[in-house]
């Protein structure tokens, strides 16, 4: 597959860890996960990651799959080869494991002493790839072998970062974020 092709592959089969932020941005409020513990000198988590925000992003997620399920013939004819498709536990494994990422790095934040929306460049960028790809990669072990191969995976790693400092920064501009990370 030449490079165009593996960057299309990978941003399509990466999709449904790219949505559930944003969704939990636009949907997050109500509870904190925790619940307002402290832990030491900070919360746990803190009153950014919410149920509401990482069910619905989680949603979002995995309903984006099983759209690109259904859209993956018509596109696929129109690239000239086959998309991935998404098996529902590939699916829901990425869309958790990037609201997980996410929250795994709150934990970091605050264990840090950063307050809630402090950026930590890197982290902000990599929580959600390492938290999707480790969580679909336990939901769905061979169909993970036979999506991220290599050259995916690096297109994955570099790409992301890029998307999501746009997408943040977009975010931000249309006033839907606190902060532009
Ligand atoms: N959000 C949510 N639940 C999540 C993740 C995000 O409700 N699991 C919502 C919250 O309203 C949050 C907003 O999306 O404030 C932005 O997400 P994010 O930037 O990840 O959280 P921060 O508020 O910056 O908090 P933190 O410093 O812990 O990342
Ligand atoms: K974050
Ligand atoms: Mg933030």
């Amino acid at each position: 597959m030449e490079t165009v092709g593996t960057v299309v592959w990978a941003l399509w089969a990466m999709l449904p860890a790219y949505v559930p932020n944003n969704a939990a941005v636009l949907a997050g409020g109500g509870r904190p996960i925790d619940g307002g513990r402290v832990w030491g000198d900070s919360r746990l988590l803190g009153d950014g990651k919410t149920w509401r925000g990482t069910a619905a992003g989680t949603l979002a997620g995995t309903a984006l799959a099983l759209l690109l399920n259904a859209l993956s013939p018509g596109v696929s004819a129109a690239v000239g080869y086959a998309l991935p498709t998404f098996p529902l536990l590939a699916g829901l494994g990425l869309a958790l494991g990037a609201m997980l990422g996410d929250i795994g790095a709150s934990f970091l934040k605050r264990r840090s002493g950063r307050e809630r929306g402090a950026a930590f460049p890197g982290l902000d960028q990599l929580d959600f790839v390492v938290g999707a790809l480790a969580c679909a990669f336990v939901a769905a072990p061979s169909w993970f072998g036979e999506t991220f191969t290599l050259p995916v995976l690096v297109v994955v790693l570099v790409a992301t970062p890029v998307l999501h400092v746009v997408t943040n920064a977009v975010a931000y501009l249309l006033g839907l974020k606190n902060e532009p990370w």
